[in-house]
C-alpha cells in the first residue's frame, strides 16, 4: 500500500532526495542482478519515459503508440541491490496477439519477472483496467504506477489513490514521469515488492460456470504433468479451453515447452539466433 507519509501529487517530499540519491542508474544490461523488473502497459503511458528515468539511457520515446516496438534492458541499482528492468513494447491485453504485443505478453507470463510495474494513463484509468487486471490475475508482485498525473491535474481528474490500492491488492504510485515527479516513491516501492519472500497469490476470476473450475483444475493439472516448470499453467490452461488457436498450437507441437526453460536460456537461445 502507499506508506501513510507518502505525500500527495505536487506536494513536495522532504524525504524524496536522500531516497532517490539512493538511485544509481547503471545503463545497459545487468546481468549478475538481483531482481528483473518488467514494464507493462497500455501504448503510450510512458513506459520507457519510467525506463530512461530508471536507467539513465535514452530510449526514443513519442506521443503516438507503439513507439516501443521491441524489448529493451537496462539496470539501476538502489539500496545495495542490482536491478534489471525490461521496457517492453504497449499492449492493450495479454490476449492480444499482434507481433509487438507478442513481445509483452510473451515476457509478462513467461519471462518470471520478479515484479511487474504496471504504467496506467491516469487521464484515462477505464481503459488502462483491462490490462491492469488481467494482469494481476497473473501475478500480484505489480505496482501500479498511475502516470501523467500533471495531465490528470490539468482536466481536473481526481484519482482516489488509497482506495484504488486497496481494491487492486498492489501499492499506487501516482508519477508525472517526464519531470521525475514520483519516481522516487516508484522506486521505493519496486524495492519493497522485490524483497518480499511471499507469493501473494494472483486475484483469481470468479468463476460462475457449473464445472470450469473442475476442468481448469484438471487441464492445469496436465500441463504442469507434461511440462513441470511451465510458468502460469492456469493461464495457459484457461487459453486452451476457450480454444486459443496460437496456444493450441504451441502445446501440441512441444513449443510451450521452451518457455519453461530459466529465462537466460531463452535469452541466449535469441540472441545466438540473430
Ligand atoms: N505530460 C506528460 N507526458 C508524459 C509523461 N510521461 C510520459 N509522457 C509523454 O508521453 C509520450 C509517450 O511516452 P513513452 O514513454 O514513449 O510511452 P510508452 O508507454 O513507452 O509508449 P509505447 O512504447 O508506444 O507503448 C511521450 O511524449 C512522453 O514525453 C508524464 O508524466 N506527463
Ligand atoms: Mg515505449
Amino acid at each position: 500500500m502507499i506508506p501513510e507519509d507518502s505525500h500527495q501529487p505536487g506536494e513536495a517530499c522532504v524525504s524524496c532526495p536522500s531516497r532517490f540519491s539512493q538511485l544509481r542508474k547503471l545503463g545497459l544490461r545487468v546481468d549478475d542482478c538481483d531482481h528483473v523488473i518488467a514494464l507493462a502497459g497500455n501504448p503510450n503511458t510512458g513506459k520507457t519515459t519510467v525506463f530512461n528515468a530508471l536507467t539513465g539511457l535514452r530510449m526514443h520515446t513519442g506521443n503516438w503508440p507503439g513507439k516501443t516496438i521491441s524489448r529493451a534492458e537496462g539496470g539501476f541499482s538502489y539500496d545495495g541491490k542490482k536491478y534489471k528492468i525490461v521496457d517492453l513494447p504497449g499492449t492493450y491485453s495479454l490476449l492480444s496477439a499482434s507481433p509487438d504485443e507478442e513481445v509483452a505478453r510473451t515476457f509478462l507470463l513467461f519471462g518470471r519477472p520478479d515484479v511487474t510495474v504496471m504504467v496506467a494513463d491516469a487521464t484515462c484509468m477505464e481503459r488502462n483496467l483491462n490490462l491492469i487486471l488481467q494482469v494481476l490475475q497473473i501475478t500480484r508482485r505489480a505496482v501500479l504506477c498511475l502516470n501523467l498525473m500533471d495531465e490528470a491535474r490539468a482536466n481536473s481528474l481526481e484519482i482516489d489513490v488509497r482506495n484504488l490500492a486497496r481494491d487492486l491488492g498492489v501499492p499506487v504510485v501516482p508519477c508525472s514521469a517526464r519531470s521525475g515527479q514520483g519516481i522516487p516513491e516508484l522506486i521505493r516501492e519496486i524495492s519493497i515488492m522485490a524483497a518480499r519472500t511471499d507469493t501473494p497469490a494472483p486475484r483469481r476470476l470468479p468463476l460462475e460456470v457449473p464445472g470450469l473450475r473442475l476442468a481448469l483444475d484438471q487441464v492445469e493439472a496436465d500441463l504442469q504433468g507434461l511440462f513441470p516448470h511451465l510458468p502460469q499453467p492456469r493461464w495457459v490452461a484457461l487459453r486452451l479451453l476457450e480454444g486459443d488457436r496460437e496456444i493450441m498450437d504451441a502445446v501440441l507441437s512441444g513449443d510451450i515447452g521452451a518457455l519453461a526453460e530459466p529465462v537466460s536460456a531463452q535469452y541466449n537461445a535469441k540472441e545466438s539466433a540473430t
